[in-house]
């Protein structure tokens, strides 16, 4: 997996992707992250890269040319036009399915805004998908940039240790993920529960899967109308919840 992301600040992309799992991914050439700066493409004596925006209004906006000229540095050297993949708020909300979708290329272009937003026409021209990562603000698109290709080198066959962890995880079959323990038995008075010591391998499963349904129940009920669950289960957790009730 190839990231190329056009941004103001590639030393901010560089470092946070040069750490943990993705610095390792990185180190072994399983994916690789090209910083371009958009300012190394303005002819502005000035190295200038925004202007005040049209029609008025607050802030400044990143001006066409420097964007496009950055866009097209990379997608010269490319057979196909890439997906550029523009993060903005305004933007369809991210999730693991478009993730499963991104990490399908060989070659994914992110362009990241700052200021007020990017000229509207440059967009237009060269970009694919519109991305946010949540209904919040964020000063810039850099940290956006870094939650996707974090999200998506996951996915790409040898980043993690075992391959089967990327499968049983929150958001497979819509369930939070159950909890984990490990050593010491007992921590704090607070010991582990009983069946997770038992070696029972059965029952062990049972207790996850429940545990999983009764933490999507609580935590993300608008999940939960998405899992599939078994009339059992179903009996289970209003029993469960229940209980809770009273
Ligand atoms: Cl993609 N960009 C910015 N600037 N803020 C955001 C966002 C993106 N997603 C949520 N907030």
């Amino acid at each position: 997996m190839k990231f190329h992301v056009l941004t103001l600040f590639p030393e901010m992309i560089l470092n946070g992707m040069n750490t943990s799992i993705t610095g390792r991914a990185m180190e072994k050439e399983l994916i690789s992250v090209n910083a371009v700066n958009i300012r190394d493409f303005t002819k502005s004596k000035h190295l200038k890269v925004d202007d005040y925006p049209y029609g008025g209004g607050a802030g400044l906006v990143m001006q066409a040319e420097p964007v496009y000229l950055a866009y097209e540095s990379i997608a010269e050297k490319m057979e196909k036009k890439p997906r550029v993949v523009f993060v903005t708020p305004c933007g369809n909300t991210f999730n693991q399915t478009m993730a499963e979708e991104f990490a399908k290329e060989e070659e994914l272009v992110i362009l990241c805004g700052h200021y007020e937003g990017i000229d509207e026409r440059v967009l237009e021209m060269i970009v694919t998908d519109r991305v946010s990562i949540g209904d919040y603000v964020l000063t810039g698109g850099e940290l956006p940039a870094m939650v996707m290709m974090d999200c998506i080198s996951r996915l790409v066959p040898g980043v993690l240790h075992n391959d089967v962890s990327a499968e049983f995880e929150s958001f497979h079959d819509n369930l939070l993920e159950y909890p984990q323990y490990s050593r010491p038995e007992e921590f704090m008075g607070k010991r582990v529960p009983d069946v997770l010591l038992s070696g029972h391998h059965a029952n062990v499963e049972k207790w996850r899967r429940e545990q999983s349904i009764l933490r999507t129940a609580l935590y993300r009920p608008d999940l939960l109308e998405k899992a599939e669950l078994t009339q059992k289960e179903k009996e289970w957790l209003e029993q469960k919840m229940n209980e809770k009730e009273n």
